[in-house]
């Protein structure tokens, strides 16, 4: 049976999972939840993922939620098709640097894009007013952490070394984002950043979900 993803063309946790599933050419199903209506809120949504958030994943019978976690379990029951996406698991030290560069994403960007996205574009979509100082608080601070991101990708291609991964990945809906939220932070980096990112956005599997996950995948 096709794997099944339950979740929203336009959500950003959606977007993050169906990245990898065009980088891997993994057959899928989206499964549209109505978001509006508060859908993932139902007790028949909640047994499957207990949050009430989206998405959550279904293989085979089997449900697993958390978009990082979805991205990481494909990639290992794909792991010979597409791009490998993961460290070789027998190195202690790539496994570790991978790690790291997964707390990176988490730590020190996610931490301040996703609240910013969310105070300027989620709040207005809410009809909320945004708070200007707010946001500029967590640009600031989000500036700041990309100086670490320019040391490391000065010494190297992708956040866990050479190789690009799901932490390089994970960053683009978010990324992504900040710009409609009307922050050009992303490209007023240093040479080393403005590669690495530009080269993500270039990813075919990028241009295929970016302007909302198609419905089913024609792999
Ligand atoms: N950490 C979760 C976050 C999921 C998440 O925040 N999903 C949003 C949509 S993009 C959602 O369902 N929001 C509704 C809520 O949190 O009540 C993941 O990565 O899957």
């Amino acid at each position: 049976m096709v794997i099944k993803l339950y979740g929203h063309p336009r959500s950003v946790c959606t977007t993050r999972v169906a990245i990898v599933l065009y980088q891997k050419e993994i057959p899928y199903e989206l499964i549209t939840i109505d978001f509006a209506n508060a859908e993932h809120k139902s007790p028949a949504f909640k047994e499957k993922q207990p949050f009430g958030q989206i998405p959550y994943l279904e293989d085979n019978g089997f449900i697993v939620f958390e978009s990082r976690a979805i991205c990481r379990y494909l990639a290992m029951k794909y792991k010979d098709q597409g791009p490998r996406l993961l460290p070789d698991f027998n190195n202690l030290h790539a496994t570790a640097l991978f790690e790291q560069a997964l707390s990176i994403e988490v730590a020190n960007f996610d931490a301040y894009a996703m609240p910013a996205v969310l105070e300027n574009v989620i709040k207005k979509m809410r009809g909320q007013t945004p708070n200007p100082e707010v946001f500029n608080a967590l640009i600031e601070e989000l500036d700041a952490k990309l100086k670490g991101y320019e040391v490391i990708l000065s010494k190297q291609k992708y956040l866990a070394g050479n190789e690009i991964t799901l932490a390089d990945l994970n960053h683009l809906p978010y990324g992504a984002l900040l710009l409609v939220a009307g922050s050009d932070i992303l490209s007023k980096q240093g040479p080393n950043f403005s590669r690495w990112w530009n080269e993500l956005l270039a990813l075919d599997s990028w241009k295929a979900v970016s302007q909302g996950v198609p419905e089913k995948s024609n792999f």
